[in-house]
């Protein structure tokens, strides 16, 4: 467990000042990173909002940063561990990548990655939308959420009808000896995860939930508190998976999802049955998991 007196003294590893929206949870998240890993970390980038916020000359981490195109954060992570390995140095080599990134575009070279265990943190920053690029609908998006390629119209009411795809679950099935999901509004244990994440040798995955205003339509002073609520009403499961075995970290309260849904502007366009069916269908994959049958569960 993450100490609090501890944590309070650590720096951040980030300046203030950064070209992020006020409230992005991404850049928080990086916040929380330099925190549970201190400076000898590298932090490889996949292009996203993320890298606006180290455009040369400008940056504000305190840590080596490397840009990558949007296919290859992976890749060059591998390279970059290779070669500390080749001089002998242990280095945290983290790979900070969205969820477009991740689970579409540059899926092949993270599932490579994960398949030859190459020794990587590689955490998805995961704002359920192409935001950099004016928020599309990505394999991450929720369904039925609106985004700018999944609008509401006459022909389709209830926007993005795809489920997302399930990426903890993927990596840890590709190999990663380490894969959890996280939320920067439970940053104890995204800190705790990272600090055991470092210890263990090989492909480390985390999946980190985080809040986007211009995406999910929320009021800035609610972005830590949506990250919250969607996690304690049960629809961002919190939970680690080490070779197969699965242990769900947090037990969600499942408060009612209406106040949540309510709180996003993508969602603004379902009506109550539409809420209920989603409610029941959250309430069913809690049952699965707490029977025990985590492996046949879906994440919402
Ligand atoms: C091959 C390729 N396709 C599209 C783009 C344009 N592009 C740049 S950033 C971005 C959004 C990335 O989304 P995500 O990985 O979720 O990160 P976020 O923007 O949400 O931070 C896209 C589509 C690109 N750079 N390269
Ligand atoms: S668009 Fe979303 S992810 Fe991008 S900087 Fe703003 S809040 Fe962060
Ligand atoms: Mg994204």
């Amino acid at each position: 467990m993450v100490n609090v007196k501890q944590l309070a003294k650590k720096e951040g590893l980030i300046t203030g000042g950064t070209f992020a929206c006020t409230g992005c949870q991404a850049i928080y998240g990086l916040r929380l990173v330099g925190m549970a890993l201190g400076k000898n970390t590298v932090i490889i980038n996949a292009s996203g909002c993320m890298t606006l916020t180290a455009t040369h000359p400008f940056t504000c981490y305190k840590t080596p940063w490397l840009f990558n195109a949007i296919e290859n954060a992976a890749s060059t992570a591998t390279g970059v561990t290779k070669g500390f390995e080749a001089q002998g140095k242990k280095v945290n080599v983290v790979c900070y990548a969205g969820d477009g990134s991740t689970s579409e575009i540059g899926f092949g070279a993270v599932s490579g990655a994960a398949y030859r265990n190459d020794n990587i943190i590689y955490i998805c920053y995961n704002n359920g939308n192409y935001a950099n690029t004016g928020h599309q609908f990505s394999a991450e998006t929720p369904e039925y959420a609106r985004t700018l390629t999944s609008p509401i119209g006459k022909k389709n009411k209830y926007g993005n009808l795809l489920p997302r795809k399930n990426l903890a679950k993927l990596m840890a099935l590709s190999g990663a000896v380490y894969s959890a999901t996280a939320s920067t509004s439970y940053p104890h244990d995204f800190i705790a995860k990272l600090q055991k994440a470092s210890r263990i040798k090989g492909f480390k995955f985390i999946d980190l939930l985080t809040p986007c205003e211009p995406g999910w339509l929320v009021k800035t002073n609610e972005m830590f508190k949506v990250g919250k609520m969607m996690v304690d009403c049960g629809m961002w499961p919190i939970y680690e998976i080490e070779n197969k075995k699965v242990t769900v970290n947090i037990k969600p309260a499942m408060t009612p999802i209406k106040d949540v849904l309510k709180m996003q502007g993508r969602f603004k366009h379902l009506n109550g049955s539409m809420v209920k069916f989603i409610q029941k269908k959250i309430k069913k994959e809690w049952e699965i998991i707490n029977s025990g049958k985590f492996w046949e569960s879906e994440d919402y």
